[in-house]
């Protein structure tokens, strides 16, 4: 018998108990395992119920993903469901931790469920590029109604046991050890004759949908306004729609169908890569699983401006209290003030709660002068972005924090060990670079410095998933991995503007691909001014976007960039080409056509090679971790997996010949292509392989 599934028959109560480490993924091993246990429970006689749990931290967390794309190996899924509807004995789904995925469509087979409160019951396929295709969007439905549904599948967030029971997912809550609540539960079942339903039966909560589609087509409307580019989200509404146009065993079928195109699609191969790089990139070279992260339970941020602002939201939204510390009253009420609009703001749309918007403003203690700052375990530093204000603070800090508390910076492009080394505990220096808004972007490219300990690595990354962020361990270099790789694109950018390509033309390729914005409006966002300052004191220049600022033209802020502004739509300016043409006349250069698919190749392709360069170096560790920092940093579309993965769909023989071609074409040696890719190349390799 299965070595995974545990058989425990308690006078009556058959309870299985599955371990099968780390969440209970439905794995080969399992369904053999429950296929073996619930065929032999049809004809013991002493077995009067069924109860399956799962030992660990959770119920079943889904398909094992790690089997996708390999032969199927028996039983399939679908024949452990049927086993489990079939049963003329009742079947009870014990669940803690989470039920997600096929573990939720599996819990949806059984004759009852019961949760702890605070599981997560849920169907996030969609977040992989996928669909429920083990039934989900045909029970699911059927269970919580059409509307209800349409929210957790094509939006794929879980709801809490409590919420479960308020919408009949589940029929009882209870605490403590699954197994024993589920026997109870199995004994009261059957003490009460409770009838043994099977949910493909009910239709009834699909009525209201069936009288008045609009109901439907008014969740899914809501549901994908932002499924920008995504096939799953659709593909998902479209199966739940099965249920109000064909019978149930139809609705299944049409349902794998379309499961199966998902699923070898390379939209969802590419969401998979980033699911498991995302894991992978949590892991940090040379620092162990035992290394054991410092305890951080009181944190400092320095500076409550916009950053300051936004990373303190973040800790206070996952509870950790933080003292915020400013040099002047005036700056820490602007900035306290800014907090609290964004969560009035949050709880006027209904996103929290009044009462969460006090209990978060309750966690944030304004102070003036670092002195504050000597009990944080944490101090986060996001003061003005230039070295002389950052070892200013750092040296003051080094007298202050008290010994063992990490020192972070939010630099997001300065040398962290110029700054740790106004310090006498480099060792307890790291850098953690949040993206603006920081309380929304995802990404924490944590810097690594050269004397940075190990346990102060593991305390960021720890810290980092505490409050909801993707870490990623990156080297100390200008510009780190995200804003390196960015300038690269940059620089190509302003060359395309110089032979000829337009600011709404280069701008249209790179939406058109998914990125949410092209690199003229995104300057135009962030201000033309700030670059161009810093050109000046560098002594360097950039002769359209210099001439723009001479013309007054910081973006957004003035209402005119590389486009006019019209409210805050971004609308071409003819008095933009004039001034390109009036630019190039001086430099004594011609426009010439530039096509959409050179300006693609000469903006993606100096991207994938400086992110060659990068691993070179080792400042990122894997490829997937490049692809992590530009996915949840820079808005990089999910569906095209990252820089580096899609490189290796592309393939990186052609990559490295077109640049080398523009190399030719254009006179500049940097669009060569660096020896990692050249290397790769020849040997007809990939980036992925580097990390197999
Ligand atoms: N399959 C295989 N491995 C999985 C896995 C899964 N479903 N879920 C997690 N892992 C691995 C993960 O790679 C990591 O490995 C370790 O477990 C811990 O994960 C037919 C088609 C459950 C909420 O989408 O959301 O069912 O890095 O670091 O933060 O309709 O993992 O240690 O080697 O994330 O505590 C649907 C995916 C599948 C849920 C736990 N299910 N998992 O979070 O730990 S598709 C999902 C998660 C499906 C059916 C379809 C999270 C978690 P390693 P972790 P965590």
């Amino acid at each position: 018998m299965s070595e995974v599934v545990k058989a425990d028959n308690r006078e009556g109560i058959l309870v299985l108990t599955v371990d099968y480490p780390p969440v209970n993924a439905l794995g080969a091993p399992v369904r053999q395992g429950l296929a073996e246990h619930l065929t032999s429970a049809q004809s013991d006689n002493s077995v009067k119920a069924v109860v399956i749990a799962c030992a660990g931290r959770s119920f079943f967390s889904g398909a094992d993903i790690r089997e996708f794309g390999k032969p199927p190996q028996p039983p399939v899924l679908r024949d452990v469901q049927v086993m489990i509807e079939n049963s003329t004995k009742p079947v009870i789904a014990a669940i803690h931790g989470n039920a997600l995925g096929g573990g939720l469509e599996v819990a949806l087979c059984c004759h009852f469920r019961i949760t702890t409160k605070s599981a997560k019951l849920g169907l996030p396929e969609v977040k992989l590029g996928l669909l429920p295709g083990a039934g989900g969007t045909q029970r699911l439905p059927r269970v919580v109604g059409i509307e209800k549904a349409v929210q957790m599948i094509v939006g794929g967030e879980p709801v809490a046991g409590t919420e479960a029971l308020a919408l009949g997912l589940v029929n009882d809550v209870f605490d403590g050890d699954p197994g024993r609540a589920g026997e109870a539960f199995a004994r009261r079942a059957l003490a009460e004759k409770m009838p043994l339903k099977r949910v493909r039966d009910d239709d009834s909560k699909l009525q209201p949908a069936k009288a008045n589609r609009q109901l439907f087509n008014d969740a899914v409307a809501a549901m994908t306004r932002r499924a920008r580019g995504l096939v799953a989200p659709l593909a998902c509404a479209e199966c739940i729609s099965y249920t109000l146009d064909y019978p149930f065993e139809k609705g299944l079928q049409l349902e794998r169908e379309k499961f199966l195109e998902l699923l070898n699609g390379e939209q969802s191969k590419a969401q998979r890569h980033v699911f498991f790089a995302e894991r992978a990139a949590a892991k940090v070279e040379g620092v162990s699983a035992d290394v054991k992260p410092r305890t951080v339970e009181r944190v400092a941020v320095i500076g409550a401006g916009t950053m300051g602002g936004g990373i303190t939201m973040s800790f206070v939204n996952a509870g950790v209290p933080v003292t915020l510390i400013e040099v002047a009253e005036d700056a820490l009420s602007r900035g306290l003030g800014v907090i609290k609009k964004n969560y009035e703001a949050t709880a006027a749309r209904g996103g929290i709660s009044a009462a969460d918007v006090q209990k978060r403003m309750g966690l944030i203690t304004g102070k003036i002068g670092l002195d504050h700052a000597r009990d944080a375990d944490l101090v986060l530093e996001a003061v003005f972005e230039t070295m002389a204000i950052k070892k200013d603070v750092f040296v003051k800090l080094d007298a202050i924090a008290k010994p063992g508390a990490v020192l972070a910076s939010n630099t997001s492009y300065l040398n962290i060990d110029e700054i740790a080394s106004v310090t006498k505990r480099p060792q307890d220096v790291v850098g953690m670079h949040f993206f603006s808004p920081a309380n929304v972007m995802k990404l924490c490219e944590i810097v690594r410095g050269a004397k940075t300990a190990p346990d102060v690595l593991a305390t960021a990354v720890a810290i980092a998933k505490r409050i909801a962020k993707v870490p990623v361990v990156v080297g100390n270099c200008d510009g780190f991995v995200g804003n390196r790789i960015l300038a690269s694109r940059a620089k190509q950018a302003e060359e395309l503007l110089l032979e000829g390509a337009l600011p709404q033309q280069v701008d249209a390729v790179l939406t058109k691909f998914g990125l949410p914005m092209g690199p003229f409006a995104m300057s135009d966002l962030a201000g033309l001014d700030v670059g161009w300052r810093s050109r000046k004191d560098r002594g360097i220049k950039s002769e359209i976007a210099d001439a723009l600022c001479e013309a007054g033209r910081f973006g957004q802020k003035t209402g005119k960039g590389f486009y006019k502004y019209e409210g805050r739509a971004a609308v071409p300016d003819p008095d933009v080409e004039r001034l390109i043409d009036e630019t190039l006349q001086k430099m004594g250069r011609k426009r010439r056509a530039v096509s959409d698919d050179e300006i693609f190749e000469r903006m993606v392709y100096p991207m994938i090679n400086e992110g060659a360069r990068i691993l070179q170096e080792k400042i990122a560790a894997r490829p997937g971790d490049i692809d992590i920092v530009w996915v949840y940093g820079y808005g990089w579309p999910v569906y095209h997996g990252g820089p580096m993965y899609y490189a290796d769909t592309v393939g990186l023989k052609k990559i490295a010949e077109r640049l080398s071609h523009y190399a030719k074409e254009t006179g500049n040696p940097s669009l060569e292509p660096a020896p990692l890719l050249k290397q790769l190349a020849d040997a007809g390799k990939t980036f992925a392989s580097l990390a197999a």
